[in-house]
This record gives C-alpha cells, structure tokens and sequence, in this order.
C-alpha cells in the first residue's frame, strides 16, 4: 500500500506539539471554525492557525499546501481560484500518524487525510483497511466521534470485477464501521462519495469529542437503508449532521445530495429537473436540520460544493441555482463547482454544504453566568469581503 503524497498534513508517526499560538491576539477569539477562504488568503494565515481544511482543486504538484490543508484533486470549474475549508485552530496543534491515516488535533477537533494508490488488493478491501486505520486513529487519539467524511475514488461508475467500483467501495466502507462496532446504519455520519479524475482512494474526515446529532431526509429512504438494487451492502452516512459545540457554535453539515426520492433516482437525463430536485430535497433536509436542531439553517447562506459530470453543465448550473438563491448570495459567492463523477451513473450532479451559526441556546445560557468576558462576536467569513 504506498501514499500518494497530497496535502501537508503531519506525517510523523510520533505525536509532536507543532505550534503554540504564542503569538496569537487574543482579539482574535479561539472559537474554531470551519471557515471557506481563497486559498490565497488562507496561505497568508500565520503559521499553526489552520488546525485541518481541503483545498478544492489542488493537486499533488501543482500548489504548495499549508500545513493542515489536505487536498481535493478535482478540477475547479468555470475559472475558479483555487479555495478552501479550513479548520482554524483553537489552540496548540498536534499531528501524528497512524497506519495510512495521517492527522491534526487541537483540543475539540481532529482533522484526517488518507491517500491510497490501489495496489491489486481490490478496492473492497483497500477502503475497509483506509477505515480501520480511521477508526484506530479515532481510538488512539480519543476523538470518538466522525462528523463528517469525504470520499473520493477514481473511476466510481466502471466495473471492478462484477460488481461496480462504488458498491466495492460501500462493501469495505460499511465492514469496517461494524469491525469498529461503529454506527453502520442509522447514526452514521455525514458524507459525500464522488469519483475524480486524479488520485488514488482519498478519505478527509473532521471528529471531534462531542456527538453529531444526526439528520434523514424524509423524502428521502436513508442510505443506509438502500435496498439490495444498489449494492450488497449499503452505503455508510447520514443525510446531514448537526453539531453543537461548547463554544456556543451550532454546525450543520449537508451530505452529497442528489435527485434521488425514496431510493430511486428521477429525472434521467434532464439537469434542470436534476437540479430541482436536488434543491427539493437540500431543502428539506435543511427543515429537518432546523426542526431537530434548533433553527437558524438557511440554504443561501452555507458553504457549497457542487459536483458536475460534465463540465459543460456547469454554467447553466450555476446560473440557475443563481436564479434561486440570489446572485449576491453567500450561497453563490462561495459554491465551488468541480468536475467529478457522482456515485450513479444516471446522476449528472450532486451539491453538498456546511454552515456555523451562534447557538442561541448556548449563547444566552453563557451570558446568563457571565456578563462580562471577551467579545464574542466570530471573524467574519473570509469570502464575504470580495466580490467573486
Ligand atoms: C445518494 O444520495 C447519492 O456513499 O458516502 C451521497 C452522499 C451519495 C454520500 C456516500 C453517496 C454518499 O445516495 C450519493
């Protein structure tokens, strides 16, 4: 099993203290966040800020990375810069190794990159050894809860030996999670599996010690659940994850959504009515975010990615989803269209999202203890500055 090197994330296989914010205001509050930068600007964040990110767009090769940012060999769309989520750090940083796992912690959050070049084993099994040394990084650093997942796998849609790649991927996915005695089916976490056309088998993941809660879909049957049609075994994440955190920020986390209702996926062929319906079923699964978890969700204003089949699509894409959601949206201004295989063969797009809000709850039950204390008040996303 050899790595691909892609990303910086710290490769040693001893734990070190990277960085220790001596330097850091103290104006600048140490909530965490998850946060969509141009890449740009993230590079010019001093150094042990970034606690994790993805880079949309990168390749081995083509950028020097930040330490922490790990990348996302997709190709950008529609002339985009090159931008990121990234993960700031709330403290003192450390990095380590395990297996083929490698990662970064601070206090409340671990961020984690695998990077696989298949080598003969069968894609089954190379994913169900990825996760085990997950899940052994979880065990080993005390992260005990995955909020998020991404996946992405070369050629997703061909045939890996009888039975098509992404189903071979489902197979080891979901293995693992029981060798783990994770939650396979309802509980799982959040996620997106998308095929690109670089890299080997590429995992990014976020943890944390604090439980998701996590959300369905009730237009749609969970994945998890999906009948036999679609693979031996089931694929492994919930609709969406929402996460409150001690810090008084409330997260959501969108897995890849698609044009699919039940189980089944409607509108073959038509990208208008792909997108419809792929908007249908983010916003219910955003009412069902803001029904469990509290309010204060709103679609226009989290952080997309939107993957297209074929490039060509793109603009008519984005002009439509402009159309609903405001050209001056933060929606707009930030999605990030990229070029990627989605994990059906009759689905030509799939968007995916993340916000953070104030917890109103958390925020008032703390400023009832605490009248005083440092402001509060969140850096403001970095892309809402520049016009895109
Ligand atoms: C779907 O709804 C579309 O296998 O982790 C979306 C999100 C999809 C996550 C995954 C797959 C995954 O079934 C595909």
């Amino acid at each position: 099993m050899s790595r691909s090197s892609c990303g910086a994330i710290g490769a040693s296989t001893q734990a070190f203290v990277e960085s220790s914010f001596h330097s850091l205001a103290s104006a600048e509050a140490a909530t965490p966040a998850f946060q969509r930068w141009l890449l740009r600007d993230a590079a010019s964040l001093e150094p042990g800020r970034i606690l994790g990110g993805l880079v949309y767009g990168a390749t081995e090769g083509n950028t020097v990375l930040p330490a922490g940012l790990a990348c996302v060999p997709a190709a950008l769309l529609l002339q985009q810069p090159l931008t990121a989520d990234v993960w700031l750090a709330g403290g003192p940083v450390t990095a380590g190794q395990t297996g083929c796992v490698r990662w970064r912690h601070d206090d409340g959050h671990l961020f984690g990159a695998v990077d696989l070049e298949e080598d003969g084993s069968g894609l089954e099994a190379l994913s169900r050894r990825a996760y085990a040394d997950l899940f052994a990084c979880l065990a080993e650093t005390g992260f005990a809860h995955l909020h998020r997942l991404w996946n992405y796998l070369p050629r997703i849609n061909e045939d890996g030996g009888g039975l098509e790649r992404y189903r071979q991927f489902n197979a080891g996915r979901q293995q693992a999670f029981l060798d783990a005695g994770q939650a396979a089916f309802e509980g799982s976490p959040a996620a997106c599996a998308l095929g690109l056309h670089r890299g080997g088998l590429v995992l990014r993941f976020l943890a944390a010690k604090v439980a998701p809660q996590p959300i369905e879909n009730p237009r749609q049957t969970p994945a998890w659940r999906y009948p036999a049609d679609y693979g031996p075994r089931a694929p492994t994440f919930s609709r969406a994850a929402v996460v409150r955190q001690p810090d008084g920020a409330k997260r959501l986390f969108v897995s890849g959504t698609a044009s699919i209702v039940g189980h089944a996926t409607v509108h073959e062929g038509d990208l208008h009515a792909q997108l419809d319906e792929t908007l249908r079923n983010l916003d219910a699964v955003l009412a069902e975010a803001n029904r469990l978890g509290g309010g204060g969700f709103a679609l226009a204003e989290s952080d997309a990615v939107v993957y297209v089949r074929h490039p060509a699509d793109a603009s008519l894409l984005r002009d439509r989803l402009a159309a609903v959601m405001g050209t001056d949206s933060p929606f707009l201004r930030h999605a990030v269209f990229l070029h990627a295989d989605i994990c059906r063969r009759d689905l030509l797009l799939e968007i995916e999202t993340h916000m953070s809000v104030p917890d109103r709850l958390a925020v008032q039950a703390a400023s009832s203890i605490e009248a005083v204390g440092t402001s509060g008040t969140a850096p403001t996303p970095p892309l809402d500055e520049p016009k895109r």
